[in-house]
């Protein structure tokens, strides 16, 4: 019996209410606001996917004057592409350096073969967006599946991720089309990136002597559309959301050199296996030598069985002051759903996971925490929306 108390009291310990929160919104007609990012001196950094130029927007909170920053470079405006990951240099408030992932056409020719991505850096100058510096060019590119999403790591390198580029051919003769192009270590699609701010690439990278060019940037391989990127504090971890097809969304940790298996394999499912997927009409063949020793299934799948799909977008820890039984948890955003989700974990497990927004607001696009301790999310309604605790 006393263990039964015992276990009970910490059943109850570790499954705290949650605090009663609400939510107001801070912004809108924003169009798509892909990215949010907060400045030292406070503001929040956003981005529009939907534009025909670049550019990179600040929100002042206190008075909700929005500044926009325009730039000169074309961006291929359509579908889900466009101006979409956005990441302040650490050093921001000295040097106005920002970091921009986005959509164009090669040559700025429009043709099915010519949809590209790339990575730059600018410099916010007397109002404008100045000095662009591409740092990762060329990644393909489709109207969907065109990653983007941008985080400056631990170890003072800027990581990017890039989707398989949909049904655009290969750039590369001899190479794979269409999703398996995130197997091939010449292509620039289906990946995770890793380059030093310059746009050098380090040495270090796992492919970096098999392969040439940019392709050494490659960290990881194997990606349908990873939309979410963060680090973890404290384990330096790289954690990322990613959408699977029609079922198997996924929440990966990313590991130097591995191969997550796309379109090989789909969410947890182990190596050695098939799996035949009504819903998407596709059978994973999860196997072959080569994915014996590299391949990474999902940590967790969402839309195994007979679960909803729920297109997953960016994701964040929380370390605010605001929700402080909430440090540590890993939040994301869904599409799809319209979902926030809140994940306790306990190392590499996932001990709770709970629903906080179901479907109220639309498509929620991005999430950030900002100096308050507040949850700053962006919705495809073009609302910036803040989730403050009820005191
Ligand atoms: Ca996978």
């Amino acid at each position: 019996m006393r263990w039964i108390a015992l276990l009970l009291l910490t059943g109850f310990a570790l499954a705290q209410p949650t605090p009663s929160f609400r939510i107001e919104e801070v912004a809108r007609n924003l169009g798509v606001p892909w990215s949010l990012k907060f400045a030292p001196d406070g503001r929040l950094f956003f981005t529009q996917r939907d534009r025909a130029t670049i550019g990179v927007s600040a929100l002042d909170l206190r008075t909700g004057r929005i500044t926009t920053y325009e730039g000169e470079a074309a961006v291929r405006d359509e579908g889900e592409g466009g101006v979409m990951g956005h990441e302040l240099d650490p050093a921001f408030a000295r040097n106005n350096k920002l970091y921009i992932c986005y959509s164009y056409w090669k040559d700025g020719v429009q043709s099915e073969n010519n949809r590209r991505n790339r990575l730059s850096s600018f410099i916010l100058s007397a109002g404008r967006l100045t000095q662009e510096k591409v740092l990762l060019d060329e990644m393909l590119g489709w109207w969907n599946h065109n990653g983007c999403r941008v985080v400056w790591g631990p170890d003072n390198k800027l990581y990017v991720s890039m989707g398989d580029a949909g049904d655009a051919p290969s750039n590369v003769p001899g190479e794979f089309g269409f999703a398996a192009k995130a197997q091939s270590l010449k292509l620039l699609a289906g990946k995770i990136f890793r380059i030093n701010p310059d746009g050098s690439i380090p040495t270090d990278n796992p492919f970096y002597a098999q392969t040439s060019g940019a392709a050494r940037a490659i960290w990881t391989l194997g990606h349908r559309n990873p939309q979410g990127l963060a680090f973890q504090p404290v384990t330096g971890l790289l954690w990322s959301t990613e959408h699977g097809p029609n079922t198997r969304d996924e929440l990966n940790i990313i590991r130097k050199g591995r191969n997550y298996g796309w379109p090989r394999c789909a969410g947890t499912q182990p190596f050695g296996t098939t799996l035949t997927v009504a819903a998407d009409n596709i059978t994973f063949n999860c196997t072959g030598g080569d994915l014996r020793e590299s391949y990474q299934p999902a940590l967790r799948e969402y839309a195994g069985g007979n679960e909803p799909t729920i297109a997953p977008s960016n994701l964040i820890f929380y370390s605010g002051n605001a929700f402080p039984q909430w440090k540590g948890n890993l939040l994301f955003v869904t599409l799809k759903t319209g979902r926030l989700y809140r994940l306790e974990l306990q190392g590499e497990q996932i001990a709770r996971e709970e629903i906080l927004i179901n479907n109220q607001y639309g498509r929620l696009r991005d999430l950030a925490v900002g100096p308050d301790g507040f949850i700053y999310i962006s919705t495809d309604n073009g609302q910036i929306l803040s989730l403050k605790p009820n005191l």
